[in-house]
Formats: structure tokens, C-alpha cells, sequence
């Protein structure tokens, strides 16, 4: 009687072991979405924000901005100052210009990496 008893047993405990090798497949798809979802993050944090200069400090390298919303760093729009990653970005640059500007949070410093007249 015992064996009889056991055999489908035996075979039920394979049927579940299959099955959960096949959902761990499953959530290595799965798994994949957050990367690519990480992925679009990266891309959005190089989108172009508005933006207006206030002031410009090319000795320090310093730039005042009045901004709009800044999806990728979460930030409303405001006036606040960036660095720039490089003092060059703000040759030809004036206070009261209308400018597109990328800004990425280096170092724990929100710094602009480009920027250029709105047109
Ligand atoms: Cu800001």
C-alpha cells in the first residue's frame, strides 16, 4: 500500500520542483524591467531644462539660474546656483539670457555640464 502511496508523491514533488525553476525564470524576466526602467532614468537625467541667468561668476565657476522643474533631480523650478563643469560653458553668457541647460548632481554639486541660448 505504502509504495503506491508514494510514488504519486514522488511525482507531485517533481511536478513542483519543475514548476518552481519555472517561476525563478520567470522572475529573472522579471528582473529585467527595473534595469531597463534604470536605464530610461539615466537617459532622462541628460534632458535639457529651461532656465534664466541671474548672475555670473566665472572665477568660481559659478552660475545663478532661475529654473524651471528639473524632472530628473526632482526639483521644482526656483533660483538657485550651479557650478559648471567647465568655466567655458559660460563664455558669451549674460545676466537676463534665456537658456537650455543640462544639470547633473556630480559629486553631491549640482552642476551644469552644457548649456546654450534659448532660442
Ligand atoms: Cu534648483
Amino acid at each position: 500500500m505504502r509504495p503506491t502511496l508514494f510514488l504519486p508523491l514522488i511525482a507531485a514533488l517533481l511536478l513542483a520542483t519543475a514548476a518552481s525553476a519555472q517561476t525563478g525564470t520567470a522572475h529573472q524576466g522579471h528582473g529585467a524591467q527595473p534595469a531597463n526602467a534604470n536605464a530610461n532614468a539615466n537617459a532622462n537625467a541628460g534632458s535639457l531644462s529651461e532656465g534664466e541667468v541671474r548672475k555670473i561668476d566665472s572665477a568660481q565657476g559659478k552660475i545663478t539660474l532661475r529654473h524651471g522643474p528639473i524632472a530628473h533631480l526632482e526639483m521644482p523650478g526656483m533660483t538657485m546656483v550651479f557650478r559648471v563643469s567647465d568655466p567655458a560653458l559660460l563664455d558669451g553668457l549674460k545676466a537676463g539670457d534665456k537658456v537650455r541647460f543640462r544639470a547633473e548632481q556630480i559629486n553631491g554639486a549640482l552642476t551644469v555640464t552644457e548649456i546654450a541660448p534659448a532660442h
